[in-house]
């Protein structure tokens, strides 16, 4: 079983699965193939699990929506730990196939509330990929708005290419641009709205979000543009009511230039930065549209269970 565990490890690690959502879910699916482990008692199991449930949280340290698939199926494996094996087996397996559907829903109910938001003719700017933002796009245009899209290319994985790839393939007009023309283009073409995902929200309305998207809502908020993010409640960061902050990861300086092109210059690679909550408009929930400043309250009412641990 450590090797399923291995693999999805890896897979997160070096981004072969990627995205905020993506990596809690192939997380979960993954502690639900633990779950079904040879083991001799619930005892046993609950150890089982909670190895690889440690293992998973460290594939990647920003995204927050990470830890929290795998605290909340954790939580939920501790609270049922009375129960005799092959009970404790089938009431986890069932509430990891809750959880699961529960994320996928709160995917779709963003896009149907978000596409509410989009205007006829709106022409919106993103930056690298979120499944999120591109469903929402999606519905939108399903629902019979004449978007037009500009996407970043996203230096240095270019994960601007997948959001131009799948948006361009839906039939919706799409324009990709280098990272550094996003003032001039949101200026001169009259942007109406950015729109990111993210991959923690903190209790202060902050965002962190791939790197380069704090600039981009630098450049919104001079030229009045909507800054809105596009996010479920599974990237909040309940820990971030008492002050806890994500590490910002550090990727291999491979990704951003040939191994030994520059050798006596330092690469630095930050993977994401954070914007403040002063720069966004609003958040796109699967609760409905918040401001920033509503985030307090929402984490509250939703992650009680998170801070009983
Ligand atoms: P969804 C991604 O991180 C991007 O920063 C993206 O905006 C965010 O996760 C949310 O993605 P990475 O895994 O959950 O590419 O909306 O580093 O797909």
């Amino acid at each position: 079983m450590t090797d399923i565990v291995n693999k999805t490890y890896k897979n997160i690690k070096s981004m072969r699965i990627r995205g905020a959502l993506d990596i809690a879910i192939s997380a979960s699916n993954t502690l639900g193939k633990v779950v079904t482990s040879d083991a001799k008692n619930t005892t046993q199991l609950l150890r089982i699990i909670k190895r690889a449930g440690k293992k998973l949280k460290s594939a990647r340290p920003t995204a927050i929506s990470l830890p929290n698939a795998v605290n909340y199926i954790l939580y939920i494996a501790d609270k049922n730990g009375h129960l005799e094996l092959d009970e404790f087996r089938r009431k986890l397996l069932g509430d990891i196939d809750k959880f699961i559907d529960e994320q996928k829903s709160a995917l779709d109910r963003i896009a149907e509330i978000g596409s509410n938001l989009i205007e006829e003719d709106d022409l919106i700017l993103t930056h690298c990929n979120s499944d999120t933002v591109d469903t929402l796009i999606k519905r939108a245009w399903d629902d019979g708005k004449k978007v037009e899209v500009i996407c970043t290319e996203t230096r240095p994985r270019y994960q601007g290419h997948i959001t131009a790839r799948e948006l361009s393939s839906y039939g919706i007009p799409t324009t990709l641009i280098v990272d550094s023309a996003a003032h001039l283009v949101m200026k001169e073409l009259k942007i109406d709205k950015v729109i990111v995902g993210a991959d923690t929200i903190y209790a202060s309305g902050d965002m962190i979000n791939k790197i380069g998207t704090s600039q981009i809502a630098i450049c919104a908020k001079e030229l009045d543009i909507d800054f809105i993010v596009a996010v479920e409640s599974i990237k909040f960061s309940p820990q971030s009511l008492l002050g806890s902050r994500v590490e910002i990861e550090e990727r291999d300086p491979s990704e951003v230039i040939k191994p030994g092109k520059l050798p006596r210059v330092k690469i630095l690679n930050p993977a994401f930065d954070i914007t403040h909550a002063d720069y966004i408009d609003v958040f796109v929930t699967e609760f409905g549209v918040i401001p920033p400043e509503a985030v307090y309250s929402l984490l509250r009412e939703k992650f009680g269970w998170e801070l009983e641990i």
